[in-house]
């Protein structure tokens, strides 16, 4: 969420915050040893795809979320920005043209840990180099973390769009379950 709101500002193109977003997540999760690798090949291959797979966010307003079926440039993308359809992840990215003053989209990384998708990946190698099974399978019952936050894109740069924003760090949550036993 920090990372995003850093990157996206005008001209930008919101597919590029969502895979420097993505390098982010690969290297944090090589930390925990969950991934290993090169971090940029890792992204490239969709391995990180296993915990994130869908796209960082999506413009918001009526009619804006599901435009499959009505053909994706319309709304998320142009020309410029078409999505990749063919790699896992990729294909539900909403939202990737470039960044304009007064557009506002929203912003909602997630990590999931879904069960039959590392039996499935690791009964067929799937992204093998830059995966650690054997780590992953703890996080089995984990289920998934996903926080949408919405933003604003201004004149150089962006902001959060609200008065509160809900608490994500370690310490904030913490903080916030002590406060409200
Ligand atoms: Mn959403």
């Amino acid at each position: 969420h920090d990372h995003a709101l850093d990157v996206a500002k005008p001209g930008v193109k919101y597919m590029d915050v969502h895979f420097s977003v993505c390098r982010l997540m690969t290297d944090r999760l090589k930390e925990l040893g969950l991934m290993k690798g090169d971090t940029e090949e890792a992204v490239a291959a969709g391995a990180h795809a296993m915990f994130l797979p869908h796209g960082l966010g999506h413009m918001m307003g009526m009619d804006v979320h599901d435009m499959e079926s009505l053909d994706q440039i319309n709304v998320g993308f142009d020309e410029e920005t078409r999505p990749r359809l063919d790699q896992f992840g990729t294909n539900c990215l909403r939202m990737g043209r470039r960044l304009e003053e007064g557009f506002v989209v929203t912003d909602e990384p997630g990590i999931y840990f879904i069960p039959a998708l590392i039996d499935d990946w690791k009964a067929s190698g799937h992204c093998a180099e830059f995966l650690n099974f054997d780590k992953i399978e703890a996080y089995k019952d984990f289920g998934g973390i996903r926080i949408e936050d919405d933003i604003l894109i201004t004149k150089d740069g962006c902001r959060f769009l609200g008065e509160h924003r809900i608490p994500y760090h370690p310490k904030d949550v913490e903080e916030f379950m002590a406060q409200n036993k």
